[in-house]
Order: C-alpha cells, then sequence, then structure tokens
C-alpha cells in the first residue's frame, strides 16, 4: 500500500491534507493513493449542499458541522469555490465561517483549487469525498454554488442533496437553476428570520407538487399523491426509530436562521429521514444504483477522453485542422477519429472493436 494511504487510513490529518493536495493537482502518485483508499471507502455519507450565491451555504454548513459533532460524527467538508477560476476569493471567506471547528481533529475542511480542466472541478469533489471517506469520516458535505454544468455533476454525486433558498432574493424558485431542482432532497428556506420565508416555503410546496404531477403525467412514479404519503410516513416512521417506507421520495422543506443556529435539528431530522430511504428501501437502492452508473459514465468519459487524446496525438490535430478549413464537419471528423481510436483498441485485450463493427 501507497505509504500517504497508509497514513491517511491511520487518520493522519496531515497527510490527509497532502493526499488530498495530490488528488487535487493530479499530481505525483495520486491514481495509486485513491486505488489503495477505494477498498476502504463507502462508509461516508455523502451530503452536498448547494444554493444561490449568498443564500447562507457555508452558514448553515458550520451549523451542520457542530449539530454532527454533537453526534459524535466525524465530519469532513469539501468546499468548491466557484470564483477560484478569477480570484480564488471565496475560500477564504468560506474558511473564516468554518473556524469554528479549526483545531477539532474531528473536522476536516478542504477547499478545492482546481482550475480550468473540463470536468476537472467534479472529478476532484469526488475524489477528494473518496479521500475523506477513507481518513474515517462519518459525513462528508459538499458546498457548492448551483451553477455550471460541473457543480451539477458534484450534486448528482452526493447521496442526499441539500439546496439552500433564502427570501428577499427575488423569486427564490426561479432563480434555483432547473438542473439543480431535479436533484433536491431537501430544501432550506434559510434566513427565515426575513420577510417572505413563508411566500417562499409556499412556492417550495407548489413546485414539489407540480414536479409530482409532471411526473404522473409523463408516467413517472415519484413525487404523486400516493407517493407523497409514503415519504411522510417514511419521514415518520424513521423519526420514531423504525424503518422507512417503501416508496419513492418527496424533497422535504425546513425553515432556518443559520446565524442564530434556529431550525437546524429539523433539518438534520430531514436530511437522515432521506437517509434512512436511501439506504433503508428498494426504492432507494434504485436510486443508489443509478447515481453509481452515472458516476461510472462520468469515470468512463474522463478515461476514455484521456485514452483517445493520447492515443491519437497528430491525428487529433489534423482533424482540428481540416475542421478549420472546412474540408470535413466535426461531426464526421469525430466520427472518423473513434473509428481510429478503436482501430488502436488492441490495449484493450478481448474487448476490441474492429472498424465498422459498432452498434
Ligand atoms: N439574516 C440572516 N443572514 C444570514 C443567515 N444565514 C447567513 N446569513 C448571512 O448571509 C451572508 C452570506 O452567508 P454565507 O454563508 O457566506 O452564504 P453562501 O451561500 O455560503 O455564500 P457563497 O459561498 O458566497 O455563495 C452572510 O453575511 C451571513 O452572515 C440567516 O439565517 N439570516
Ligand atoms: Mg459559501
Amino acid at each position: 500500500m501507497h505509504p500517504l494511504a497508509e497514513k491517511v487510513l491511520a487518520r493522519d490529518t496531515r497527510a490527509t491534507a497532502r493526499a488530498c493536495r495530490l488528488v487535487d493537482d493530479r499530481a505525483g502518485d495520486y491514481a495509486a493513493i485513491l486505488k489503495d483508499l477505494f477498498p476502504h471507502t463507502g462508509r461516508a455519507w455523502v451530503l452536498g449542499v448547494t444554493g444561490n450565491p449568498g443564500a447562507g451555504k457555508s452558514t448553515l454548513t458550520d451549523r451542520l458541522i457542530g449539530a454532527f459533532r454533537k453526534q459524535d460524527r466525524r465530519v469532513a467538508v469539501v468546499a468548491v469555490d466557484p470564483t477560484s477560476p478569477f480570484t480564488g476569493g471565496a475560500i477564504l471567506g468560506d474558511r473564516i465561517r468554518m473556524q469554528a471547528h479549526f483545531g477539532d481533529p474531528d473536522v476536516f475542511i478542504r477547499s478545492l483549487a482546481t482550475r480550468g480542466a473540463l470536468g476537472g472541478l467534479s472529478r476532484s469533489a469526488v475524489d477528494i469525498a473518496r479521500v475523506l471517506d477513507a481518513w474515517g469520516a462519518d459525513v462528508v458535505l459538499v458546498e457548492t454554488v448551483g451553477v455550471g454544468q460541473d457543480e451539477l455533476e458534484i450534486t448528482r454525486m452526493a447521496h442526499t442533496t441539500l439546496v439552500v433558498a433564502a427570501p428577499g432574493m427575488g423569486d427564490e424558485v426561479q432563480a434555483i437553476k432547473a438542473g439543480i431542482l431535479e436533484c433536491a432532497d431537501v430544501f432550506a428556506v434559510n434566513k427565515a428570520d426575513r420577510d417572505g420565508a413563508d411566500a417562499a416555503v409556499r412556492d417550495l410546496e407548489l413546485m414539489i407538487a407540480l414536479g409530482g404531477e409532471v411526473a404522473r403525467a409523463s408516467g413517472r412514479s415519484h413525487g404523486h399523491s400516493a407517493a407523497a404519503l409514503h415519504a411522510r410516513a417514511a419521514e415518520a416512521a424513521s423519526a420514531r426509530g423504525g424503518a422507512p417506507a417503501e416508496g419513492p421520495w418527496e424533497p422535504a422543506i425546513a425553515r432556518t436562521v443559520a446565524t442564530r443556529n434556529e431550525g437546524v435539528a429539523a433539518l438534520v431530522d430531514r436530511l437522515e429521514a432521506h437517509r434512512a430511504w436511501l439506504f433503508g428501501t428498494e426504492a432507494g437502492a434504485a436510486r443508489r444504483e443509478e447515481r453509481l452508473r452515472e458516476a461510472m459514465h462520468v469515470q468512463l468519459r474522463d478515461a476514455l477522453t484521456d485514452a483517445a487524446v493520447a492515443a491519437l496525438g497528430p491525428a487529433l490535430d489534423a482533424a482540428v485542422r481540416a475542421v478549420a478549413r472546412r474540408e470535413v464537419d466535426p461531426y464526421t471528423a469525430s466520427e472518423r477519429l473513434v473509428d481510429a481510436f478503436r482501430g488502436a483498441g488492441a490495449a484493450f485485450p478481448g474487448a476490441a472493436v474492429a472498424p465498422g463493427d459498432g452498434p
């Protein structure tokens, strides 16, 4: 086993920080470390915290750290900084907001610095969450601003996604990116000390009900009224410590005032109810498999892209020039490159596909 991986498993915080840095930079033995750690992962509950800028994600995350620490759980935070490509600015602010937990050996906070490369951010976030899972985190909180494709992918990797909304920022529901809404398992209407919290809750309730209508009309099963009853029963059952009920999950809503630590216990209950559903029901198992498949697709896409770019080398350059000169369209060029890559498929014994043999 890689010595750094060994130290992560021994819960050495310094070594864990170093492993995170290598993984974020894709430097050194990062791949070997990830491979060695993987068998020791799968224990952590990955909780995504997303929402519009300034909604109170970091403040609420800090409160959630506090609530989980009271239960004696080890907590890790991955703060994905949306502004880093330009300024790196928000990282410092988030660090300061979570400073209360600085020095607690059972809290690990890491800001992501990855810039540039396609999919780099989501890849780093997933891998770093794994490192922190191996470090022994019971809960990994991943804070992202709900903008951009990368961030959507990060949200989709979480077991449970908390969307933080705040009143007084215009039409809250409209302001939340559609893709993020689809991933929401629990909503926090934060800044409930401000005017407009009731309206925000009503909008969300309506939106969730309409989501059910749309799903029913299109023949999908989640969110319809029977399901809503199931979900509520599940919530009630798990609040009593019983088994969650079967059936799809209906998003839950909690009001919070993060600055005053109000409503946080109720929020944690709703998050826990989702976790109980996810890990305790057939529907939850199906959801986890679906998410795992999506994650595999992302991994595969990245691996294939890297492999193809490396294998094609000059052919790719030639294709770019040919497209630029309008000698060939990009669709045909891509097909030809794929054929060429498949021709070089001997690197995958037994799985090689001859040109023209494809589906
Ligand atoms: N009135 C009120 N203010 C709050 C509440 N929660 C957070 N804030 C304030 O809102 C501002 C933004 O809070 P953050 O926690 O940084 O929000 P964020 O969503 O993490 O922001 P970004 O990471 O920049 O997108 C800060 O000034 C907080 O003190 C709340 O419940 N009520
Ligand atoms: Mg923040």
